[in-house]
């Protein structure tokens, strides 16, 4: 059942890929990010796709990171993850998408190749089809286009590349004020990429401008060095997909509003923990820490909003087996050594005034402390900014999102994104956004682009009230 519903999601994606594909290549040298929606949809639909098929409310109920003893939790999902295929993107690995014209006769060639099971036609409107050809079917459905004189175009010649995330930032990175830079690489190898979005020096109305030429923005991009920066950090814990959609929502709705941005650099790293990220694809949707190998321990993985060096080892545990394991020693892991540098690297540059980091769920927007209920540095500030991305999450949506401390609201933790930042970089505005909804990591697809949208509207009321300094301590 739950492979079923996988193929058709991904047959969903595989679509709106090649529309993606299509207007891309007609637009790859334009200046604004007119595909990023649709890109993003595509990725967010990927994201999407075994969530609905993983609407599990067993699995639901008790999967938050709470004690020791939650390395149980994902037992919940393990009867869904058992039923998955092993690798989604294996499973795409080495097949293509080709455009067949649409001439005489070819429709009944395709129909037949269609029906022996040999291709997918992934659309039905001309004036051409759109197919995707597995990779032991290329030279056999060559072969019979050929003979019936049919001709086609390969519009992605391996469509597991396609579907990774990368592809989309490759895309983005060729907007003029966009760069993409890789950070470092998790334990597997996998790069930790960050997004820096460069503050609009010419907007008209709420939309991107006329492209300047990279040099132009680059010299504003120095001569603003002093600018201030905003942090957006999402998928730490590999689970908790929605954060990393609703990343890249931000990231495109920053590019395309750019008067948003106008006076901040903006840098996000969307994807944390890539190899959880894949694992979580690959083996065990409920997976939340890294995919390092203990030494000494069956069990792997660290988890990375407790390995951080600020009060380390407060509310996080020693045990390997933990889904709150700290790991060996504070910044034992290379991602949130990336994370650190990057951060250091950026505040010394333009200092940060607003650390965000994205998780899900519960609906509730944190800020430090979470090792103690004593007040930060701050707080009324923090917690006035806070009710003025609640006001505006809500007024479109309805969704409603508690601001509160960390220790009080939610439990006592320690070793985070957050609290370094708070506690660390002295960074004045520093929260955790818990996402929708307040049961679940496992969302349904229709949730995704709303729950982008609310955060959104609270991110932007937030980047508007900030600049330039409306809030008094
Ligand atoms: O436990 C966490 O790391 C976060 N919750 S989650 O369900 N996404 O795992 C909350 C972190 C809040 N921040 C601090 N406690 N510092
Ligand atoms: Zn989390």
């Amino acid at each position: 059942m739950l492979m079923g519903s996988c193929l058709q999601c991904g047959s969903v994606t595989l679509m709106l890929l090649v529309t993606v594909i299509t207007v891309d290549a007609r637009t790859l040298a334009a200046s604004d990010t007119g595909a990023a929606s649709d890109i993003a949809a595509a990725s967010d639909t990927e994201a999407a796709s075994d969530t609905g098929a993983a609407g599990d409310t067993e699995a639901a109920s008790d999967t938050r990171a709470t004690s020791d003893t939650a390395a149980a939790s994902d037992t919940g999902a393990a009867s869904d993850t058992e039923q998955l295929p092993t690798n989604n993107y294996q499973y795409l690995d080495g097949h293509q998408v080709w455009r067949v014209e649409e001439e005489e006769g070819n429709t009944t060639i395709l129909q037949q190749l269609h029906v022996a099971g040999v291709l997918d036609v992934l659309d039905h409107s001309g004036p051409s089809r759109t197919i995707r050809v597995p990779p032991e079917s290329l030279s056999e459905v060559n072969y019979n286009l050929q003979n019936a004189g049919v001709h086609y175009l390969v519009l992605i010649h391996d469509l597991a590349t396609y579907l990774r995330i990368e592809w989309y930032l490759r895309h983005l990175a060729t907007h003029p004020r966009v760069e993409v830079t890789s950070i470092g690489k998790s334990v597997e190898g996998r790069n930790i990429w960050l997004v820096h979005i460069m503050p609009a020096t010419t907007c008209r109305g709420g939309r991107s401008a006329a492209v300047m030429p990279r040099h132009h923005q680059r010299q504003k991009h120095y001569r603003a060095a002093k600018a201030r920066s905003i942090w957006l950090e999402a998928g730490l814990h590999a689970r908790e997909w929605i954060s990393v959609s609703v990343a890249l929502q931000l990231i495109h709705n920053m590019v395309r509003e750019c008067s948003v941005g106008r006076a901040v650099h903006v840098y996000v790293v969307p994807m944390a923990n890539p190899d959880g990220y894949v694992y979580t694809w690959t083996h065990q949707r409920m997976w939340r820490k890294n995919r390092r190998r203990n030494h000494g321990s069956n069990c792997d993985g660290v988890d990375l909003n407790r390995n951080w060096d600020f009060q380390f080892g407060v509310g996080a545990s020693s045990s390997p087996c933990s889904e709150i394991y700290q790991g060996p020693s504070s910044f034992s892991e290379p991602e949130t050594q990336s994370l650190r540098d990057a951060m250091h690297q950026v505040n010394s540059v333009s200092k940060l005034m607003l650390v965000l980091a994205l998780h899900s769920y519960g609906q509730l927007l944190l800020y430090p402390f979470g090792h103690t209920t004593e007040p930060a540095p701050h707080t009324p500030a923090m917690r006035r900014l806070g009710n003025i991305f609640a006001q505006h999450a809500k007024v479109g949506s309805g969704t409603v999102y508690d601001v509160m401390n960390s220790a009080t609201g939610l439990y006592f933790s320690s070793g985070s994104t957050d609290d370094w930042a708070k506690g660390v970089l002295n960074t004045k505005f520093v929260y955790t956004l818990e996402l929708r909804n307040k049961v679940t990591f496992l969302l349904n697809a229709d949730q995704i682009f709303p729950t982008g949208q609310e955060v959104w509207d609270g991110l932007r009321a937030m980047i508007e009230a900030l600049t330039p300094e409306k809030l008094s301590e």
